[in-house]
């Protein structure tokens, strides 16, 4: 069996102190909490605009925002899933505001730099617009969706055509035709968030098709309730860094513990802990990633360059190791756990293939001896196993979680402090953070009357496919026929895999609506475009997972052109449907916001905590939250009584075998932790790996018009990175533009030679707005560098059907023509009326 991939083996080699991944701007990074989804965000300008007074927003609708009363005349708080901030007006300055990180926070995020020019950025969407084919032929499906010029028409007409069209297909095909999963981040800000507003006026207007789980997790939400009982424990009780700093000695860190992307957490940060976690962290971290930017430097820290998609392969090896050096904790799996047996049967090579060093060597790129003397290690130490998110983000995503959790369990440290396992240090800021785990104020959904649902990464499988079955954990599910889809707050043409599959897909319904601040790709597929409010032009409370502060969001500038809130607009449409009193309640958006916090400040006071009321707390601009407990650790109670504490599995403990998975009889996941060989090897076309892992310049494809987004850019398009031996072999140079390619597509980037990767690695982060070049619709070339036009539309597997956009095989190659320009930084086509 060849190595999955062609990487030559590279030598694990100690990590040399190097530079802080450090922010830029004096911005601020933390982790933070929300239950619902989060928000996303705004953007800024071009030219010096001074920030404007601020009006009410021009909205017919039932809920006029008003003035709101700042704690300065000049300084607005608010929050971003990348901080807590405060807004001021600066003539001079891009968007002609000033962003200044939170007072309280230790770690501000470079993101911030993005917000003041993209907020009045060119690309704003500043008047409703209709596609001009829907608007003169009528609903339909229609492959020209994506293609055509957009018509500017007023509100009321938007809103009537809207209007009409949500009530045509509710009443005639039925609510299950309608897709309202709208999955996105959207903006921070617990009222304003734009996918709870949808589901709310969906709920009420009859119902819709949802989706469940995540693009983030699609994985790991489905099998760790298999193998734990638990998914919310793991993911949002894991042991905290103090407990780890304090007590842990070796940390194996599959994927690192990338510190890009902690200055994220859904729903806002005020207080970012994991970079000042980081520093203190004294224990020999094993990274183990194709990439050594996967932790920061300047850790005692060695670097295992690991072939990607062989973790598994290391794992059950590492496993091998503890097994025959008898170095396992027989007492603890006996105690805790089922299905060791079976386990070691297979590793030891039950199926033929003991899963010793030497095997895994071979596969995944790493010294066999350096791999017996890290079971070594991690047996002689306090070990922390974590794995970020990214290694279920691929097929067979299943196994690198399970297979991570038994080999702790080998261990026997889980449940003892700073030992154990976990899930996605590094990947976003709450992990790991001691910040209150409380529940913020939020915005009451109403109850869906359709119980119809699909994984969320099965999109483009849904709208290609009304009618079929597929399967999802354990279950025999069939794709409705989905006729209108409804999105605010998300960017499936930045979100989902293979674009042009994407595409066709998007062909099929007869309308899709959308709700965005600015012209993305996914605005430019729709039919009916109504231009949203970005947290700056509004009023919010803001708050986000285990963040520190509840944050009174003040309203900074007026609206950018004719831009209305998602409450606004779906309050319009509700009035038109007949349900307007339902869905506004009779109240303001301010009206709202004094509602949610004084029910929410009523539980605290019930919990003895002083709660100031509303007034004091928006003039104060922030409110403390009461702390919880700084030193946890996950699964300390199950350790310290099995029986009085069982896990919600069927055997009450770690199941290292799931009779349950097993009974599902799915080959591509099988009853145990196991290895799989990938569908794709490299081959002569496509001999490289690439990784599509986060931007560390932005928050997926938020704000790409911004700043620190647009500085990092070569040419115009997003930056490669690529093995100097790689380049070489290619004739390409630093700054190159290249074509990346496979068989499902292509696009342009910019090429940066770096030695800190695997050979046969490339690395293009996710986010730059996908921008198709003309005449090329059947294999999209993209001119801009979104990596969803090469990777897969596959799921992980058949038990949960989550995303696999981590990974795709590609060729890499200097491009010497003439480049198609980059045209998504500019407005779409928009027509007038009177121009038709
Ligand atoms: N290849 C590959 N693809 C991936 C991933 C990967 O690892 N590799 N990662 C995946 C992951 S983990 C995720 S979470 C997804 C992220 O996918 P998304 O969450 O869809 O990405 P965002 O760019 O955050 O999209 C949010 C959109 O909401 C808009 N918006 C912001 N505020 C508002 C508002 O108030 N109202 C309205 N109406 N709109 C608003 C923004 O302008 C933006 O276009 O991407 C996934 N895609
Ligand atoms: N700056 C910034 N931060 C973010 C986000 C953002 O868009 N921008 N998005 C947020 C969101 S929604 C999420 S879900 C999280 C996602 O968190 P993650 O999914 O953990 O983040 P990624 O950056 O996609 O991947 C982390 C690292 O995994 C490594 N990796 C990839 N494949 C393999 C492999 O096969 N084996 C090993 N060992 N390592 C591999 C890559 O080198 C990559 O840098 O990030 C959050 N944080
Ligand atoms: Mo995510």
């Amino acid at each position: 069996m060849p190595p999955p991939h062609s990487a030559a083996p590279v030598v694990a080699a100690p990590i040399a102190p190097a530079g802080p991944i450090a922010p830029a701007a004096p911005v601020a990074a933390g982790p933070i909490a929300p239950a619902a989804p989060v928000a996303a965000g705004p953007i800024a300008p071009a030219g010096p605009i001074v920030a404007a007074p601020i009006a009410p927003a021009a909205s017919t609708a039932a809920a006029p925002i008003a003035p709101a009363p700042t704690l300065s005349p000049t300084t607005s708080p608010t929050t971003s899933h990348w901080g807590a901030f405060s807004v001021r007006p600066d003539a001079e300055a891009d968007g002609g505001i000033a962003v200044l990180p939170h007072p309280a926070d230790p770690a501000p995020s470079p993101l911030l730099a993005n917000v003041p020019g993209a907020l009045r950025h060119r690309t704003r969407v500043r008047r409703p617009a209709v596609r001009r084919g829907w608007l003169e032929r009528g609903p339909g499906p229609d492959s020209r969706r994506g293609r055509e010029a957009f018509v500017e028409v007023g509100w009321d007409e938007a809103l009537d055509l809207a209007a009409a069209e949500v009530d045509r297909v509710r009443t005639g095909p039925g609510p299950r035709a309608v897709f309202g999963g709208s999955y996105g981040w959207a903006s921070a800000g617990r009222f304003h968030h734009a996918q709870s507003q949808v589901h709310r006026f969906l709920n009420l207007a009859g119902g819709f098709t949802a989706s469940r789980n995540s693009y983030s997790l699609g994985t790991s939400l489905v099998v760790l309730p298999h193998i734990v009982g638990d998914a919310e424990a793991v993911l949002r009780a894991g042991s905290s860094w103090p407990t780890i700093t304090e007590n842990t000695e070796l940390v194996l860190a599959f994927g690192g513990i990338p510190a890009k992307n902690v200055f994220v957490t859904p729903g806002g940060v005020t207080r970012h802990v994991t970079p000042g976690a980081l520093e203190a962290l004294s224990a020999h971290i094993a990274l183990i990633s194709p990439l050594r930017a996967d932790l920061p430097d300047g850790l005692d820290a060695t670097w295992y360059p690991i072939a990607p998609a062989t973790d598994v392969a290391l794992m059950l090896a590492l496993a091998h190791t503890l097994i025959v050096e008898d170095l396992h904790d027989r007492a603890f799996l006996d105690r805790y756990t089922v299905g060791f047996a079976e386990f070691e049967h297979y590793v030891r090579g039950g199926d033929g293939t003991p899963k010793d060093a030497a095997w895994a060597a071979a596969l995944c790129g790493i010294d066999a001896a350096d791999i017996r003397a890290l079971a070594r290690r991690m047996a002689a130490s306090r070990t922390l196993i974590t794995v970020t998110w990214s290694l279920q983000r691929i097929q067979h995503g299943e196994q690198p979680v399970w297979a991570a959790i038994a080999l702790a369990a080998l261990l026997g440290q889980i449940g003892l402090p700073g030992g154990g396992f976990g899930h996605g240090y590094g990947s976003m800021g709450d992990v790991g953070d001691h910040g209150p785990q409380r529940r913020l104020p939020y915005l009451p959904q109403g109850r869906n009357p359709v119980a119809e649902y699909i994984p969320v990464a099965r999109i483009a499988d849904m709208l290609l496919n009304p009618g079929a079955d597929y399967d999802y954990n354990g279950a025999r599910r069939t794709y409705p026929d989905i006729r209108l889809v409804y999105w605010a707050g998300g960017n499936p043409f930045h979100h989902h895999q293979d674009l042009g599959r994407l595409r066709r897909a998007f062909a099929r319904p007869d309308t899709v609506i959308v709700h965005e601040p600015f012209w993305t790709a996914t605005a430019r597929h729709a039919d009916i475009v109504f231009p949203a409010t970005t947290p700056l032009e509004r009023e919010d409370l803001g708050g986000g997972r285990r963040d520190t502060h509840l944050i009174a969001m003040h309203q900074a500038v007026a609206p950018v052109g004719e831009a209305r809130d998602d409450y606004a607009i779906l309050s319009d449409l509700a009035a038109r449907l007949g349900f307007g009193e339902e869905f506004t309640e009779g109240r303001t958006a301010r009206e709202w916001l004094v509602h949610l916090y004084e029910g929410w400040r009523a539980d605290l006071s019930a919990e003895g905590h002083a709660v100031p009321p509303f007034e004091e707390f928006w003039h104060a601009g922030d409110y403390l939250l009461p702390a919880g407990p700084s030193h946890f650790t996950l699964f300390e109670d199950f350790r310290a009584d099995p029986d009085a504490h069982r896990l919600r599995t069927p055997s009450g403990r770690i199941e290292i075998v799931s009779e349950t998975v097993r009974g599902f009889g799915y080959p591509d996941c099988p009853g145990h932790p196991a290895w799989l060989e990938p569908d794709e090897h490299p081959t002569a076309g496509t001999p490289l790996v690439l990784i599509a892992n986060q931007p560390a310049t932005r928050l997926h494809s938020q704000l790409d018009v911004g700043a620190l987004s647009q500085g990092s850019k070569i040419h115009g398009r997003e930056p490669v990175r690529i093995h100097p031996a790689d380049a070489a072999a290619r004739g390409i140079a630093d700054g190159d533009l290249v074509r990346i390619f496979n068989s499902r597509g292509a696009c342009l980037a910019g090429a940066v030679l770096a030695d800190g990767l695997r050979p046969g690695v490339v690395q293009l982060p996710t986010g730059a707005w996908f921008d198709p070049v003309s005449g090329f619709d059947d294999e999209p070339w993209c001119a801009h560098g979104n990596p969803n036009v090469l990777t897969a539309d596959i799921p992980s597997s058949r038990l949960s059907q989550g995303c696999t956009g981590q990974h795709a095989l590609v060729d890499v190659e200097r491009f010497d023509g003439e480049p198609p320009p980059v045209t998504v930084t500019e407005p779409p086509v928009l027509l007038r009326k009177e121009d038709l």
